[in-house]
């Protein structure tokens, strides 16, 4: 892997896959900002802004948003973190998103989790989240203290549009029809690292050891969370 001055990250699987999950437990342990172009939109939303309005109209149906609209998206908020070390979730979606990135802000790795699509489908159906800050959970994984509310900040949890069943289904068909061509790009850069398995537990130890090889953790791994 290429030592770069700044350590940039890019997490990639499947609708449900824990890309959030695994995020949030980086970024607790190690210098790193989460962005994530999903929690970037859906706040859009929330504020009703230009961007929020056109990108509803295809998130809530499980298709993906239109390159111009997420590439915006993006850059703004990439460029807020030019000199830190970052860890983007959600974005790229399409090779043309992975190339275009590549060619502005070379990626030092790109993770991939896999985890089987029945088991998505199961932990979706539980899923409950705080929009402003984007913190996730689930009522059997990882269940907020007081029911329908935020641990940090006491404020309501909402489902997601995108995680009614004909939305997940679509998800995952557009990412079945997407993912291959992303990962061949990450593969002949030499970048790509995967991790599988059935639980975000599972997984993480081998997330954590391999990035503790590339950049030192600020707290070590102690507790599962
Ligand atoms: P998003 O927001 O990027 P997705 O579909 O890629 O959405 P999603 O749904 O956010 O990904 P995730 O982040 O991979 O899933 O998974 P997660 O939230 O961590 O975990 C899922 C659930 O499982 C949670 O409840 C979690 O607590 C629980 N969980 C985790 N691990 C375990 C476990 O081990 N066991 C159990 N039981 N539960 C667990 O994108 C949304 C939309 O925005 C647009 C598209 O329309 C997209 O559909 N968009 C883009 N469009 C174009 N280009 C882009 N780059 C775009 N980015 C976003
Ligand atoms: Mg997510």
């Amino acid at each position: 892997m290429k030592m770069l001055k700044t350590f940039r990250a890019v997490i990639l699987g499947a609708p449900g896959s824990g890309k959030g999950t695994i995020s949030a437990r980086i970024v607790r342990r190690f210098d790193m900002v989460h962005v994530s172009s999903g929690d970037l939109l859906r706040r859009s939303i929330v504020e009703g802004s230009k961007v929020g309005l056109e990108a509803k109209k295809y998130i809530d149906g499980g298709q993906l948003v239109p390159d111009e609209i997420i590439f915006n998206v993006i850059t703004s908020e990439l460029g807020k973190h030019s000199k830190e070390n970052w860890l983007l979730d959600g974005f790229p979606r399409t090779r043309n998103q992975a190339e275009q990135l590549f060619s502005k802000e070379p990626v030092s790795v790109a993770i991939n989790l896999i985890v089987p699509f029945e088991i998505i489908i199961e932990r979706i159906k539980g899923r409950w989240v705080h929009l402003p800050s984007g913190r996730v959970y689930n009522t059997d994984f990882n269940a907020p203290k007081v029911p329908g509310k935020d641990d940090i900040t006491g404020e309501p949890l909402v489902q997601r549009k995108d995680d009614q069943p004909e939305a997940v289904q679509k998800r995952l068909e557009v990412y079945e029809n997407t993912f291959r061509p992303i990962l061949d790009f990450y593969r002949s850069k030499g970048i790509l690292e995967e991790f599988k398995g059935k639980t975000s537990d599972e997984i993480w130890p081998y997330v954590f050891k391999f990035l503790s090889s590339h950049i030192t953790p600020e707290i070590e791994e102690s507790s599962k969370n």
